[in-house]
């Protein structure tokens, strides 16, 4: 337990009905007294009150009424934290939130750091690691679809697995140990057949695991879709379709988008990040090469490419060198204008084709439907979204699965016992440092920086 209590905004910084200054830490009641005048009869001071009640008064400093206010008292253990914590609800807008907080401080609370409750969570036993990270998953969620993998999370339905699969290999450790100290006796053919079929079938495990990281990427980060072509192609008229409002100007005149324009939408419960670009083409003008090279970066670093192809016109020279140029990635070629006469020929095999209109928004369900297949090999699962692991818990799970496979040939092939116990005890690690079964100080504040203040 730690002995400092702690106290941010936990609403986001703007106006707003209202905001939330949230304090966790064995001072917490103490703090709230100071800070806190209840008002009406049946109001009390924090440290009066029964614990999850709601208490109405006023935040006074100096004798200066701050802000009138709903003050929530939650008693540890039963708490986000398992500390001792007070919420209180206070006006929206930058300055009660402030006044309040500033309040709280010089009471002798001490400004929380980001994620410093979730961390607290952690460490106090109320959430695992993995479980911590889906907190902040949750709050970034984009798509219906990420909320429920991020909810799963937070069940602990990925830490139930991976608990599982440590215990496995624990069990294992503690079977070639005790090898080990007895060494006059060897390990029985039927129990080191046991112990080799429980690691493959670890391994297995871990393959399967393994199979989801892609996914769990694409759920939490969106999939970076460049939208790309020669000028005019209809690049930016193709973005406003998908996302369904004007969000890029479109024209007549070839060279319009000249800065590249990101904007996500849900397509299909996942969330993608559209990135229209300056079409491609040979240019004079400065800044319309500065555009180009961003759409080239955008190209660079897209996992799936929309190159937009004008159906009205012939293939031209530079159609043909992008076709192959892009032809190594992810990509849709998306046939547009489809309403004019088509005098576009396609060369043979080019891959997935769709055929829409951007000035009707004909075939643009088609296009969804054709990025959906391509970056989400078959349905949705519910069992994927259970555990759909994130790419610390990929490094952690590869580094599992090296060592533990030498581990199993090493017993197979009667090598030294104390070596498949050194690579099963590094295994046994690895696979906890998901669910935080064995972390250091720098895994743990390389999570949770990433959090807000205030969570
Ligand atoms: N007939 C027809 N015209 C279209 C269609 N889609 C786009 N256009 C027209 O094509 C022109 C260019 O459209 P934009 O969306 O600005 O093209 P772009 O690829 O973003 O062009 P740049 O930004 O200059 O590279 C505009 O006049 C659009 O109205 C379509 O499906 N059919
Ligand atoms: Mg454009």
């Amino acid at each position: 337990m730690h002995d400092d209590t702690i106290a941010a905004i936990a609403t986001p910084l703007g106006e707003g009905g209202l905001a939330v200054v949230r304090v966790s830490g064995p001072r917490a009641l103490a703090i709230g007294d100071l800070s806190f005048q209840p008002a009406g009869q049946s109001s009390r001071k924090p440290s009066a009150a029964l614990t999850h009640t709601v208490q109405f008064g006023k935040i006074v400093r100096e004798g200066q009424v701050i802000d009138e206010v709903l003050l929530a008292v939650l008693r540890a253990p039963r708490t986000f934290t398992r500390e001792d914590t007070v919420e209180i609800s206070c006006h929206g807008g930058l300055l009660p939130a402030k006044l309040v907080l500033d309040t709280l401080l010089a009471n002798g609370a001490r400004p929380a750091e980001p994620g410093e409750f979730t961390k607290r969570a952690f460490l106090n036993g109320r959430l695992d690691l993995a479980q911590a990270e889906a907190v902040a998953d949750l709050i970034h969620s984009r798509t219906e679809l990420a909320l429920t993998a991020a909810n799963e999370q937070l069940a602990g339905k990925l830490s139930q697995r991976i608990n599982r699969l440590r215990d496995d290999l624990m069990h294992t450790l503690a079977h070639v140990e005790a090898h080990i100290d007895f060494p006059d006796e060897d390990i029985a053919p039927d129990t080191k057949h046991q112990l080799l079929q429980r690691l493959e079938h670890g391994i297995a495990f871990m393959d399967e695991l393994l199979r989801t990281a892609d996914e769990g990427q694409i759920l939490r980060r969106g999939i970076r879709t460049a939208i790309v072509g020669r000028p005019n192609a209809g690049k930016s008229s193709l973005l406003n379709q998908l996302l369904g409002r004007d969000r890029a100007i479109v024209s007549h005149i070839p060279g319009t988008t000249r800065d590249t324009i990101e904007e996500t939408a849900n397509i299909r419960g996942l969330p993608v990040v559209f990135i229209d670009t300056a079409g491609l083409r040979e240019s004079q003008d400065e800044i319309e090469l500065e555009g180009i090279r961003r759409s080239r970066e955008s190209l660079a670093q897209a996992e799936l490419i929309l190159h937009v192809l004008d159906a009205s016109d012939v293939l031209g020279e530079s159609d043909q060198q992008h076709l192959s140029e892009f032809s190594g990635k992810k990509r849709i070629l998306v046939r547009n204008k489809s309403d004019l006469p088509a005098k576009l020929v396609l060369p043979q095999n080019p891959g997935p084709v769709v055929n829409v209109c951007c000035t009707s928004g004909q075939g643009i369900e088609s296009l969804k439907d054709a990025i959906k297949a391509l970056v989400w090999a078959g349905e949705i699962k519910a069992e994927m979204l259970q555990v759909a692991i994130n790419s610390r818990h990929q490094d952690a799970l590869n580094r599992a699965r090296t060592v533990t496979r030498q581990a199993a040939d090493a017993l197979r092939t009667d090598a030294t016992l104390e070596l498949v116990a050194m690579d099963l005890r590094i295994a046994a690690n690895a696979v906890g440092e998901i669910v935080g079964k064995t972390t250091t100080e720098d895994l743990l504040d390389s999570i949770f920086s990433q959090f807000c203040i205030g969570k």
